[in-house]
């Protein structure tokens, strides 16, 4: 909370939400993204950036951090069947609502409203290229964030936004713009994961063995499921390998964090020898 006339009285407040990710590379670090976000906007375009895999990474990520997301999708405009883009947002999850639009002008300000309240902070999070500034700037009544237009081959956008930004609307709500990430790799997030494929979790309840790894053990509930028809066998996958990976970067991760511990202790104990022999 900054006081630009006091700023000796500006304060930090206590962290209510964080997003993170492991960090791209081979390093084995987490990556904090955001805190204190209120909505995360996922946003996509109808073009080749749409995959219902990515915005299910976004959502596990944004219920992990117990925060509302919301998918966006842009460039309505530039095709004929939005309507095919948006059955198959919705088809992520019952509890997102799915807003689809023309980013430029100003659908942006009425499709948006209800999230954008005075006191609240929302997130634009997606790829490059799919409209976050262009949103950030209608819901801003401006055109001072630069956007670029995409490359047309793939519709890859060309990274225009490189660093987190905070800015404020007219009614006090702050909006976090941010750079695309070519990268999404869930880590810790095994109750947004479960969250958000709750019905898969829970048929899981049926399965005849509790440690069932649904593949090829008999009484298998969620096996049983796909084959009645109710459950989708890609959704079921796709549900499977997040988990994986969650597990395999939440693993690597606790094993750096031991190792920095042991690291910083070895480092503390040499000092202290180096104290006693002085
Ligand atoms: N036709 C159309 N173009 C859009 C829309 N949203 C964004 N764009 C264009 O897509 C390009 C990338 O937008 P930008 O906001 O920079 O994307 P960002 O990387 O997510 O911040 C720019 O040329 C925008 O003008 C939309 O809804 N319709
Ligand atoms: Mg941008
Ligand atoms: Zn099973």
């Amino acid at each position: 909370m900054l006081d630009p006339s006091h700023p000796r009285s500006s304060r930090v407040l206590e962290r209510t939400s964080l997003i993170k990710r492991r960090a791209p590379g081979t390093d084995r670090q987490e990556q904090l993204i955001a805190a204190n976000i209120d909505t995360a906007f996922i946003v996509t375009s109808c073009n080749q950036d749409f995959k219902v895999a990515r915005l299910e990474r976004y959502a596990a990520l944004a219920f992990e951090a117990g925060i509302t997301p919301v998918i966006v999708l842009t460039k309505t405009d530039l095709v004929m069947d939005a309507q095919s883009y948006i059955d198959a947002a919705r088809s992520v999850s019952d509890m997102i609502d799915v807003v689809a639009l023309d980013a430029r002008g100003d659908a942006p300000k009425t499709e948006l409203a209800a999230w954008c309240k005075p006191g609240k902070t929302v997130a634009f999070l997606g790829s490059s290229g799919v409209g976050k500034s262009t949103l950030t700037n209608a819901l801003l009544d401006s055109q001072s964030i630069e956007t670029q237009a995409i490359r047309e081959d793939d519709a890859k956008g060309r990274h225009t936004t490189t660093r987190r930004e905070l800015h404020a609307m007219p009614n006090g709500c702050l909006i976090l713009d941010t750079p695309g990430m070519r990268e999404l790799q869930l880590t810790d997030a095994v109750e947004g994961i479960n969250d958000l494929f709750a019905d898969i979790q829970e048929l899981t309840a049926g399965c005849r063995f509790s440690d069932c790894q649904h593949e090829t053990e008999p009484g298998c509930a969620v096996r049983q499921a796909i084959e009645e028809g109710t459950l989708d066998a890609d959704r079921m996958r796709r549900w499977r390998k997040l988990l994986a990976e969650d597990a395999f970067n939440s693993a690597s991760l606790a094993e750096r964090r031991s190792r920095d511990k042991a690291f910083g202790k070895m480092v503390r104990d040499a000092k202290k020898l180096k104290d006693v022999r002085r």
